[in-house]
């Protein structure tokens, strides 16, 4: 009976060619040990197992009981969760007091209610199944009002409904279009918002998978080419919930240093230490920020990782340690491929210490690469990842303290574009073949770079890049979203591909400001620096034989506007850090899109070219070449134009204006916005920072501004600082009231300066009830100003 369900079902039409599809059939038996239920089905088992009281994790297996050890990519045990279970003729009911799982026997099918009852997420009556060819599927029921967002690394628009995905971590150079579905990044896991609710699945494992939200437009299924079907459910009901409870089981990004949210500059390449010099100079003499350099892979003697070449590079020591006197740090890519040389000390390393991947017959993989040919370490082995951390010393001891991991697909010159999938990885005495590790080569690189790392700074924060990874990649490294190119629907893809990135657990990212490839323009260039002053990570990026992308390349016109919105982006960086702390934390991205705010309002749902910067800000770049006005959605409450002033009403669309100076940022009514000043490098001295309150009618919604001394890792030990700011209004008047919360870390800034946006000259303002007589109003901004000492606060 269940052959035929799966075989008529649209979204098994691809699948039909191949062996058919077995569903796993009606509950047999069932036992409840610990917390897990066991069942025993016609076809094979499943087990389902609470992580949290929210959080359910779901595995079925075709042949024996399903082992409970997860992927490298989960980072939690099971709490103990207490949970109920109740059993009638057609249904096994758990319950956990928030989260309901109710099992229907006969087909076995998993649903999930919230603690009112209703259904949150339900199977298919195909529900879960398998062929002999040992590929898993499972269908759910897809609901009129479902969106999907996540997924990772993706193309095309912000909702994902209609979209077919495939997860395998894939170097594309060209094209990154809609129909290309697997990019360098596999996070197999979605979100779901229908009518304001959210809820999550992750579905772990490492081989290559495939989520149809497409076929079908009742069902969508997720199926891949082997291991276990195991995947968890993210109960929400809220999407800031649903990232919350999925990064407690990947983990959270580790606060970055502060110099890492600074403005990057990269190139492929610049070829030597003249070059960066000037580069350095050029950038100090133009009055453009600057926290970073690249170093791209000619700076190595003929493609040897852990090598530089003594020609184009005599002293790299002195090059970096001058860059780090004028706040500079230098970023070295770094890739796996290490050159087939028998005079290299790495490759000899590496083969005496039996650290590169093998075939089961005991032979070496060999891939082509930038060196020539290659062998890979096998990261899946812990002494491998140390033996590849211990080596960043080599970077470390220079003074080095960012690496930029490129090829970790990992990528290789042939058809299939990486390692021969029968290559055998040891994985700490578990081997298991390419063709179930792959997805994981990026992530476990990723780990072993950042940990090496780590251990070598003193207690400073590291800083790593990475093209490649996995569910969980947030742990270790920011992700650059690969070779885009310099067009203008690259520009526009960016914003979706990074927002869902940051619905994935991936707060930190952002793409090559400007285009990697192709010629950029001046006016791409521009918007795309505008759009960049916001992606959580900013970095100007091209390639080998493109028109030069430096911020002054396109002449005084360009360069004037490129280098304000630079400058703004430090100006912004106390509020960013603040959001970067909070998504340390919780999971919640930097960069939002507006349905992660506004969930109920239809107009959000694919929004694609505007995001949030936190809660209240929105952004609507320009993304068109010669477009001067477009339309922006702004949802419910009272918006203010962060540029004019201008106060807009929300719950519907407006034509704004924004000639090639003006990128559209709106504030809403109630936020409190803490900005810093203009400088050359995140690292120098605050004297003063600013507060920018935008009252609403009642006054201002409740902020806790963060932070500590953002290099390293004290404030785990409670070094830090945060504030608290909330106001009341009434017509004239204005109360805002600034708590010290936390006060371990003594910020440098020696004043705040208050500015109440939205004033007029009767506004009596107080701040802790104190009348501020010297406060100033400026009829032409129609702002209140005044400044209160820290010691005062
Ligand atoms: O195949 O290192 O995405 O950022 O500049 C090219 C050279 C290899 C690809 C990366 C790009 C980098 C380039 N690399």
């Amino acid at each position: 009976m269940q052959d035929t369900s799966f075989a008529i079902l649209p979204g098994m039409k691809s699948k039909t060619k191949g062996p058919a599809f077995r569903s796993v059939g009606a509950v047999v038996s069932r036992e409840l040990e610990n917390n897990n239920l066991n069942l025993s089905c016609e076809n094979g088992y499943v087990t389902v197992c609470f992580y949290r009281d929210d959080i359910v994790r779901v595995v079925m297996n075709p042949k024996e009981q399903p082992s409970l050890q997860s992927s490298f990519a989960v980072v939690k045990e099971p709490e103990d969760v207490e949970v109920s279970l109740t059993e009638s003729e057609d249904e096994i009911q758990l319950s956990s007091g928030k989260l309901k799982i109710a099992i229907n026997k006969s087909p076995i099918r998993i649903t999930m209610l919230d603690e009112q009852g209703r259904t949150i997420i339900s199977d298919h009556e195909s529900s879960m199944g398998f062929n002999d060819k040992k590929e898993v599927i499972c269908f759910k029921e897809m609901h009129p009002d479902d969106h999907f967002y996540g997924f990772g690394e993706k193309t095309s628009f912000l909702d994902k409904r209609g979209e077919k995905m495939t997860m395998w971590n894939t170097d594309v150079y060209a094209p990154h279009n809609p129909e290309i579905d697997a990019l360098y990044q596999s996070i197999p896991y979605f979100m779901s918002i229908r009518n304001g609710m959210a809820y999550g699945l992750f579905f772990d494992n490492t081989f290559k998978s495939v989520f149809d939200m497409k076929t079908s437009n009742e069902t969508y299924s997720f199926w891949t080419e082997g291991g276990q079907l195991d995947y968890y459910l993210f109960a929400g009901p809220k999407p800031k919930d649903v990232v919350e409870q999925y990064t407690e089981i990947t983990g959270r990004m580790p606060l970055p240093p502060k110099w890492a949210l600074g403005y990057h500059q990269s190139r492929y390449s610049y070829e030597s230490e003249q070059e960066v010099r000037e580069l350095v100079k050029e950038f100090r003499e133009r009055d453009i920020p600057l926290d970073a350099i690249y170093l791209d892979i000619h700076y190595m003697d003929g493609y040897r990782v852990f090598t530089f070449d003594e020609e184009r590079f005599p002293n790299p020591e002195k090059l970096i340690e001058d860059l780090k006197q004028e706040g500079i740090h230098v970023i070295p890519i770094v890739d796996p491929g290490v050159k087939e040389d028998p005079e290299y000390h790495i490759y000899q390393e590496g083969v005496n210490g039996d650290y590169f991947c093998k075939y089961l017959e005991g032979n070496l993989y060999f891939g082509d690469v930038w060196p020539g040919k290659s062998a890979f370490p096998d990261f899946t082995s812990e002494d491998v990842r140390k033996w590849w951390g211990e080596k960043h010393e080599f970077y470390s001891k220079m003074g080095i303290e960012g690496i930029w991991n490129d090829m970790n697909e990992p990528a290789v010159f042939n058809e299939t574009k990486t390692m021969d999938l029968k290559v055998m990885h040891k994985n700490d005495g578990n081997p298991k073949t390419h063709r179930e590790l792959h997805n994981l080569y990026g992530l476990l690189m990723g780990e072993a770079t950042y940990e090496g790392m780590k251990a070598q700074l003193d207690g400073k924060r590291p800083f790593l890049l990475t093209r490649a990874g996995f569910a969980g990649v947030q742990r270790y490294s920011t992700v650059w979203t690969g070779d885009n190119r310099s067009f203008w629907e690259h520009l526009q893809m960016s914003l979706p591909m990074c927002m869902n990135l940051g619905m994935s657990g991936v707060p930190f990212c952002g793409p090559d400001v400007g285009g990697f490839a192709h010629d950029t323009t001046g006016q791409l260039l521009t918007r795309w620096t505008q759009v960049g002053m916001f992606t959580p990570y900013f970095r100007n990026h091209s390639v080998l034989d493109s028109i030069r992308q430096e911020p002054w390349s396109f002449g005084e016109q360009y360069e004037k506007i490129i280098r304000k919105y630079i400058q703004e982006r430090y100006v912004w960086l106390p509020y960013l850090y603040t959001l970067f702390r909070e998504a340390s934390l919780t999971g919640v991205p930097v960069m939002r899109p507006l349905v992660f705010e506004y969930p109920e309002d239809q107009h959000t749902f694919n929004l694609s070219d505007q995001f949030m910067i936190g809660s209240h800000v929105i952004v609507a770049p320009i993304m068109k070449p010669d477009t001067y006005h477009r339309v922006v959605y702004l949802p419910e409450g009272s918006w203010v134009n962060y540029w004019t002033g201008e106060k807009l009403e929300g719950g519907k669309h407006h034509l704004v204006e924004a000639d090639m100076a003006t990128m559209p940022i709106f504030v809403k009514e109630g936020a409190t916005l803490v900005h810093g000043s203009v400088k050359n490098t995140t690292g120098q001295k605050e004297s003063e920072i600013k507060v920018h309150l935008y009252p609403s009618e009642k006054g201002l919604d409740r902020f806790v501004h963060y932070e500590d001394d953002g290099k390293t890792f004290d404030y785990q030990q409670g070094s830090y600082f945060q504030m608290e700011i909330n106001g009341k209004k009434a017509v004239d008047s204005l109360e805002i009231t600034v708590t010290v919360l936390h006060n371990q870390y003594d910020p440098e800034w020696e004043r705040l300066h208050f500015v109440v946006h939205g004033a007029h000259q009767e506004l009596k303002v107080q701040m802790n009830g104190v009348l501020q007589g010297e406060a100033e109003f400026d009829p032409a901004s129609g702002s209140i100003t005044f400044s209160v000492e820290k010691s005062g606060l």
